[in-house]
């Protein structure tokens, strides 16, 4: 049952829902469903009025091998780079958002709190924390002007949002240095009236201005034209509470008191010099981490800064945790997660759910499935209801054995400006964006 408990993909920023999508009989495969298919997908690729003129892959050009991986586009010279934002409707004016205010920074959280990703019963939505918005967008060399909101004129309160973050991504042998663009969010009243666009176009433009011309970024949907799509799994911790507040069900034959005993875990971690990392842990996290994102196609490239900054463990956004030998002091292994509730909308007894998702893990000497299992009784010590992880680098080896279900929306990877010539299988992909 744990395969199939859970109902909601739970804010995988991924919500297609329908997990029997696929269980058709090959009688069904007729000439007449394959020419539907055919057509839908002709008039899927006419729907993006906005991306059909963005330099990214378009759905025309898959399994089209003549064309060369790489930008897409070349820089074009900074001095031809709009010196001016665009132009928004006349009620509404762009700001920057300081996200060291105080002020700020509880605006942008109330905005995304109230207006951010839900799933597709809208049963949940992310709540990320303030700490933790702080910790996302101020990574070393993060650019305040990256930090894009809309404000009405007149009452100044923030109806959208938009950022980048910079970032080094290797692509094959080759470091880009790349945007990573997340938080878009426009409030629910100003939904459909094309604002995404234009908050996409105007923190493209602040992009271009620091000379950075290809950007990363995930969404549920899907858009001209993933390199990657990836599947969120849960693994219950507190079942009762999940099954209470609808976040999954309750298996066939399966009572309350068995599904809390199928998800027990034992009281601590079992890994001899398992502890929390410290500062002092950040040039050897650093190597370890790094050799081993470099058997991905696409991942982070980082230096000890950014490791500090994204994985020295911070209360409430950011754990992590290594094995240090007992006889040689040496750093063989890595696990990690990150903190993001989401709201549960209109339920009596419980207002959050309480997430954390894996992050980035390396196992030299230990064996994955082992770390992941400390990880999943520090985070039941923590008081987490679940622990959520994607199918991504090689996450699928510890998956279905730790009692993860699968979730039952995906998440599509993006690159803009960057041309990737096949489609990337999760395990291939070694990033995760928060
Ligand atoms: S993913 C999280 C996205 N946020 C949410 O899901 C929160 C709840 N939803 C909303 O706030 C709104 O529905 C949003 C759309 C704002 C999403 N990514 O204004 P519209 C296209 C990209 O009428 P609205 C994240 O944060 C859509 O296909 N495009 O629609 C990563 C259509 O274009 P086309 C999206 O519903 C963001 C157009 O917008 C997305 O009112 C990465 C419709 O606009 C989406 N998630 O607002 C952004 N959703 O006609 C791209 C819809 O062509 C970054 N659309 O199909 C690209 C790199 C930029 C930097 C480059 C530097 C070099």
């Amino acid at each position: 049952m744990a395969d199939n408990n859970s109902t909601s993909d739970s804010q995988a920023k991924s919500h297609t829902q329908n997990p029997d999508g696929d269980l058709h009989s090959e009688s069904d495969i007729s000439i007449d469903s394959l020419a539907r298919k055919v057509q839908e997908s002709l008039s899927l690729a006419k729907r993006h009025k906005f991306w059909e003129t963005q330099p990214v892959g378009q759905f025309k050009d898959l399994g089209d091998t003549s064309l060369l991986e790489g930008p897409i586009e070349a820089p074009t010279p900074l001095s031809e780079v709009k010196k001016e934002p665009y132009n928004l409707p006349n009620l509404y004016e762009w700001i920057t958002c300081d996200m060291d205010s105080e002020e700020m920074c509880a605006e942008v959280y109330n905005l995304l709190t109230n207006n951010y990703v839900e799933d597709d019963e809208n049963m949940f939505r992310f709540n990320y924390s303030k700490e933790f918005l702080r910790w996302a967008l101020c990574p070393p060399g993060f650019f305040r002007s990256w930090h894009v909101g809309v404000r009405v004129k007149s009452s100044k309160k923030l109806v959208a949002f938009i950022t980048g973050i910079p970032a080094r991504i290797r692509v094959r042998d080759t470091v880009v240095i790349m945007a990573e663009v997340n938080f878009l969010c426009v409030h629910k009243k100003l939904r459909s009236k094309r604002l995404a666009p234009v908050m996409i176009k105007e923190v493209t433009r602040r992009v271009h201005l620091e000379n950075i011309w290809q950007a990363a970024y995930t969404a549920g949907v899907v858009l001209p034209t993933p390199v990657s799509t990836c599947q969120y799994w849960h693994r219950s911790l507190n079942p009762k509470k999940l099954i209470d507040v609808g976040f999954s069900r309750l298996g066939p034959r399966m009572t309350m008191s068995r599904t809390i005993k199928l998800y027990k875990l034992p009281d601590s971690t079992s890994t001899l010099g398992f502890r929390k990392m410290e500062l002092h842990d950040v040039p050897a996290v650093t190597r370890l981490l790094r050799n081993y994102l470099s058997q991905f196609l696409v991942a982070p490239y980082f230096d000890e800064n950014d490791v500090e900054h994204w994985l020295l463990p911070k209360e409430n956004v950011v754990d992590s945790y290594l094995v240090e030998s007992p006889e040689t002091h040496e750093i063989t292994d890595f696990c990690s997660f990150y903190t993001l509730p989401s709201s549960i909308l209109g339920n009596q007894n419980y207002s959050t759910l309480k997430a954390a998702y894996s992050y980035y893990n390396v196992s030299t000497k230990t064996p994955l499935l082992q770390l992941m299992n400390d990880a999943l009784i520090i985070a039941k010590q923590k008081h987490y209801d679940v622990f959520n992880a994607l199918d991504v680098m090689q996450n699928e080896s510890f998956l279905k054995e730790l009692k993860f279900g699968p979730g039952d929306g995906k998440l599509h990877y993006y690159l803009y400006n960057y041309r990737i010539n096949h489609v990337l299988r999760p395990s291939e992909l070694g990033l995760v964006l928060l």
